[in-house]
């Protein structure tokens, strides 16, 4: 059966690339059903349809009152839907909560704007309380736009069912480690050559030098990454000869 996935927003132009098919495959097989709902459509009719209010023990900012919200998401989500709203104050986005969440019949996407919603809102309906990454943005849109793409392509998948397709492990590759680099043709491009492991067909040596590569990717850019596969065990004594080869400063002749 179909994913259904509701969008409830004050911009639900921003929401564009749902419905420019940019949901590519999913959408086109059937896989993926996407309606955007304007939460204004639930605001009391009269001065400018108002969403939002001052929060109560002063502060900065506004709050989106909570009347519409509960109309919307009484009329739009499903039993058993997942309610998933976008926040600062959320659980990290992960791979394996993108895999969690493509399980489900129905996903409805709650994008708050100004600094969020009344908390009664997220406290009867929210199922998912998720932030993308540490930095601020101005509202749930983008993020919903994250969440919704990365959850569809794993509908794609070959295997077919979400499960099967998780890798709940990581946000980086199946061992835990970043991708190393990739090259395709012409060999040469703008002066810049392929290593030469990657043309010469000796497949264990390909090997050996994609594990070393992404562990020194994985080691400079992601330090959290190889502290993790440390900790659980998880480095071959070779990867952290690898490391450690790579750590110490060159020698004579190097
Ligand atoms: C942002 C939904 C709805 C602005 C300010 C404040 C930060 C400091 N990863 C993500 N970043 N931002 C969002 C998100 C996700 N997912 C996101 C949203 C909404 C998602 C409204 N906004 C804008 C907004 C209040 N400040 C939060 N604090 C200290 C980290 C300061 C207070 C809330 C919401």
């Amino acid at each position: 059966m179909a994913l259904r996935v509701d969008v409830v927003t004050i911009f639900p132009d921003y929401l564009a690339p749902l419905s420019v098919s940019l949901l590519g495959k999913a959408r086109e097989r059937g896989l993926v059903e996407v309606v955007v709902h304007d939460l204004r459509q639930w605001a009391a009719p009269g001065a400018h349809s108002a969403v939002d209010d001052a929060p109560y023990g002063g502060g900065p900012g506004m709050l989106m009152t909570p009347g519409p919200w509960w109309a919307a998401l009484t009329a739009v989500a499903r039993p058993g839907a997942r309610v998933v709203v976008p926040s600062p104050s959320g659980v990290p986005f992960t791979q394996a909560l993108a895999a969690d969440l493509a399980t489900a019949e129905q996903l409805v996407f709650c994008c708050g704007r100004y600094e969020g919603i009344d908390q009664r809102v997220l406290d009867h309906w929210a199922t998912d309380v998720v932030s993308i990454g540490d930095y601020v943005l101005a509202g749930g849109e983008v993020a919903t736009l994250v969440v919704v793409e990365a959850v569809t392509r794993l509908l794609t998948g070959v295997v077919g069912n979400a499960e099967s397709v998780a890798d709940d492990s990581f946000a980086a590759g199946n061992d835990g480690l970043l991708e190393g680099p990739a090259y395709t043709r012409p060999v040469l491009f703008e002066g810049r050559g392929v290593p030469e492991v990657l043309r010469g067909g000796d497949h264990g040596a390909v090997a050996r030098w994609r594990r070393d590569e992404a562990l020194r990717r994985t080691a400079a850019r992601r330090p959290d990454l190889l502290a993790r596969l440390a900790a659980e065990g998880r480095l071959s004594d070779r990867d952290r000869a690898a490391l450690a080869a790579e750590a110490e400063p060159p020698g004579v002749g190097d």
